[in-house]
């Protein structure tokens, strides 16, 4: 009787401490590691940082974000892996890349979808942009969870070579692009040969010779020192692909669903302040530019651009048909 008593007393207090185990767990300090590829200071990385600032304060520092920014922990495919295995928590990437991993978001990838950097924005912030997050958090393989948009601007040709002054001048340059088949595609319909290659051996690359040159907005051009190596940039516009941070799905199934919310909450918060810092950097890019004595190219007719890649439309145009017609249709 006396053991029995005692083994009673023991399982009581076994669940006891296991309850509040169960409790402190949940409350349990978590560190965050988010990455760029981007150097301090650039919009994203500013973004990502302030909503960090702020799920610290919310939480009396029970949840913190440590950045890895400058490529610390690899290009953004890597970024992508880290977070789906949970080694990272934030990742903040691009579309173009993330377009293998989600297939629906490769609707974005499409060269000249959008009209404008103001007509992608609404479309963003939109319904679509909501179900296009939706598809990268409902996914059944990803391992992720989309958290937000960040603005990109729109992306330019650039080389080492000559200034690209029609489309004919891209006829045999060796171009990098983001590692998804429809950019080498696009490029190769536009006439240059597209190199698909991480976006941590671009500058390497641009230096060796190994790449002519690339393609990218003002701000990555100049913060990431590509401007020091490809002298010529020329406004082509041909992509708008928007940036996003998604999170580690390991991570999030960890997290109650007091702190999944704030976490989202600041997230939307990060989405509109970067939009803020953007458009300050894109401005400081293009005065850098400037100052440095890069050639800039600006496009009259975009027409011949836009034409070439006709065969990209037809070959994944129909497949993101109903989404296409709902994006052209925002004004
Ligand atoms: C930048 C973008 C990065 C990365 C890079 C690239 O504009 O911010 O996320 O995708 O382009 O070309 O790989």
């Amino acid at each position: 009787m006396i053991d029995r008593r005692h083994f009673m007393s023991i399982g009581a207090g076994a669940a006891l401490t296991s309850g509040l185990a169960g409790s402190a767990h949940a409350q349990a300090k978590m560190v965050f590691k988010a990455s760029d590829v981007h150097p301090e200071g650039y919009p994203t990385v500013a973004a990502v940082e302030a909503l960090g600032d702020k799920l610290g304060k919310a939480t009396n520092g029970r949840l913190t974000v440590q950045m890895y920014a400058s490529m610390q922990l690899g290009g953004e495919k890597e970024a992508i892996e880290q977070a789906q295995i949970g080694a990272i928590a934030f990742a903040r990437v691009s579309v173009g890349v993330m377009g293998p991993v989600v297939d629906d978001l490769n609707v974005l990838n499409l060269p000249f979808l959008f009209r404008s950097t103001q007509h992608a924005q609404t479309v963003l912030d939109g319904a679509i942009g909501q179900e296009l997050l939706d598809k990268v958090t409902n996914h059944p393989t990803a391992g992720l969870i989309g958290l937000c948009w960040m603005d990109a601007g729109a992306r330019n040709m650039y080389d080492t070579k000559k200034p690209i002054a029609t489309i004919a001048d891209l006829k045999g340059l060796k171009m990098r692009v983001m590692g998804n088949p429809m950019f080498v595609e696009m490029m190769n319909a536009l006439g240059g040969n597209g190199v698909a290659m991480g976006y941590d051996q671009v500058f390497t690359a641009l230096q060796t010779g190994v790449v002519d040159g690339a393609e990218n907005n003002p701000p990555s051009f100049v913060f990431d020192n590509h401007f020091q190596v490809a002298k010529f940039y020329t406004l082509t516009e041909h992509l708008i692909v928007p940036e996003m941070v998604v999170f580690s799905k390991a991570t999030w199934n960890k997290l109650s669903a007091d702190d999944r919310a704030l976490v989202l909450k600041f997230a939307k918060e990060a989405q509109a302040e970067e939009r803020v810092l953007w458009n300050a950097y894109q401005q400081k890019a293009l005065d850098k530019m400037k100052e440095a004595g890069i050639t800039v190219v600006s496009v009259a007719d975009k027409k011949p651009f836009q034409d070439a890649v006709k065969p990209v439309w037809d070959k994944y145009g129909p497949k993101y048909a109903a989404t296409i017609e709902r994006i052209q249709a925002v004004k």
